[in-house]
């Protein structure tokens, strides 16, 4: 395993690990072999110590990268998610590590307590964005047909659940807009929209006391993260408390839907996750056409509802798009990148996709040196280097180049690219980066940064 991240002329230090910064000779060699390094049985783990399990979208990002140079690991990186797949069709968001030094991240989900959860398998109870049917088409276009077919047919049925389970579960009142139980399912953990609802209202009586006593400071000298990543640059103690409080809430339902939403438990149409299912929708119909597989009637009419039901988390007065709130609707306005991610969806008009295109270029919103921040720079919860509360990220830049691509605009298109690969080979695969300076941030030797680093160079 690296021990020092070899970048630029200071020296950073992350915990255990010394950070020499200097621009690196060879991005993809260094990309690969961040990959190679980060590879276990299966599997590729997101970052050494601090990620040490299977995520969702990780690996489908991780896999995203491995195609371009061995599609036999992309494919066992997807077919490794499906291990984890529960009875009901979901795919949790974190598959853990069998290693007997995790064993208390398994207790704390005891997935066990589900009738759904898979046998001999220790998982979350929830998800994350459903980029899978995204991971399985570009895996499949390394391939000739002749390989593709077996593949698609391999990974097809278990795509299909997991869309009929996020529609049969997640949409209860059928409403096209599916909901998500915990800011984990949303990936992007303390983000300002899903932060502003649990401090205005999801805060136990515990938390709020733990806040007002200040506690929280003693509390973080216990933190597994902040051992190794400087604090500012994760989420609050106060934060990762709100979401232990509801992750223990959802296991004493074992992470049954109905009984969760009986409680009316904290739940929200979250607009980047709506967008990313209704693009992996159509990823999923293409494939089931290549196969010549009948989709189910009812599936077709969810997937159609999603596109329709999107356009009402568009808000006309401040020209962008944001989650709601699943039992009042109301439009939660706190800005985040997430609402450029409808670029991604591909279902809006070319007008709101015009709008959304001012905003990245606007030098106070998402134009910052080293885009896209992942809070506007003009939001009072805007910090350079805090997590999903600021920081640039590859993911999130990828997807977004797909949906400007697809909408023609190229110009944007080049322009995120090319910075993104800027900041990665100026800093290194890290976690993610400060919008201004370009400074890699959070944990380095990050997988997904390198292996969409390794997409966006290969894949212009
Ligand atoms: C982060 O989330 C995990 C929990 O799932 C964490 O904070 O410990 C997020 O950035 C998420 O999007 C990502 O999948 C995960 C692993 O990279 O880390």
């Amino acid at each position: 395993m690296h021990k020092t991240c070899q970048r630029g002329s200071l020296v950073r230090t992350l915990g255990k690990y010394k950070v020499i910064m200097q621009p690196p000779t060879d991005l993809l060699s260094e990309a690969f072999s961040v990959l190679d390094t980060n590879a276990r049985w299966g599997y590729t783990q997101p970052a050494p110590d601090l990620y040490p399990h299977q995520w969702l979208w990780d690996s489908c990002f991780i896999a995203i990268g491995l195609r371009h140079r061995d599609v036999f690991k992309a494919k066992q990186e997807i077919l490794s998610l499906l291990r984890g797949q529960w009875h009901n069709g979901m795919l949790p968001n974190i598959i853990f590590s069998d290693d007997t030094k995790y064993n208390t991240d398994r207790d704390l989900w005891r997935s066990w307590v589900s009738p759904y959860a898979p046998d001999n398998v220790a998982t979350t109870g929830i998800t994350q964005p459903p980029v899978l049917a995204e991971a399985i088409t570009r895996v499949g276009e390394k391939m000739t047909w002749s390989d593709r077919r077996p593949w698609f047919e391999l990974v097809y049925p278990s795509l299909l659940k997991y869309h009929q389970w996020l529609y049969h579960d997640r949409d209860p009142h059928d409403e096209g807009l599916v909901l998500q139980i915990h800011p984990w399912e949303i990936g992007m953990d303390n983000t300002p929209p899903w932060m502003s609802e649990l401090n205005e209202h999801q805060l136990s009586w515990w938390i709020r006391l733990v806040k007002e006593t200040r506690a929280d400071n003693l509390i973080n000298l216990f933190r597994r993260d902040t051992r190794t990543i400087p604090s500012k640059e994760r989420f609050a103690t106060i934060e990762a408390l709100a979401m232990f409080d509801i992750q223990r809430r959802l296991r004493r339902k074992a992470y049954d839907i109905d009984r969760i939403l009986d409680h009316s438990m904290f739940a929200i149409e979250d607009v980047a996750f709506n967008a990313i299912l209704i693009r992996n929708n159509e990823l999923l119909l293409e494939i089931a056409k290549s196969l010549k597989e009948d989709v189910p009637n009812d599936l077709l009419e969810s997937m159609a509802k999603t596109k329709q039901s999107f356009t009402q988390l568009w808000d006309p007065l401040s020209n962008q798009f944001y989650s709601r709130d699943f039992i009042t609707h109301k439009l939660l306005k706190t800005e985040s990148v997430s609402t450029l991610l409808a670029l991604y969806a591909g279902c809006i008009s070319k007008d709101q996709a015009s709008q959304l295109v001012h905003l990245i270029n606007d030098q106070h919103a998402y134009g910052s040196n080293y885009p896209l921040p992942s809070v506007p720079l003009n939001s009072y919860w805007y910090k350079p280097t805090n997590y999903w509360q600021g920081p640039a990220w590859v993911n999130i830049n990828w997807l977004i180049i797909d949906g400007l691509k697809r909408y023609g605009f190229n110009e944007e298109a080049d322009k995120l690219r090319s910075s993104t690969l800027t900041m990665v080979s100026s800093y290194g695969c890290f976690e993610y980066f400060n919008p201004e300076t370009g400074e890699g941030l959070g944990a380095p030797y990050f997988s997904w940064t390198a292996a969409l680093a390794i997409d966006l160079a290969l894949n212009a």
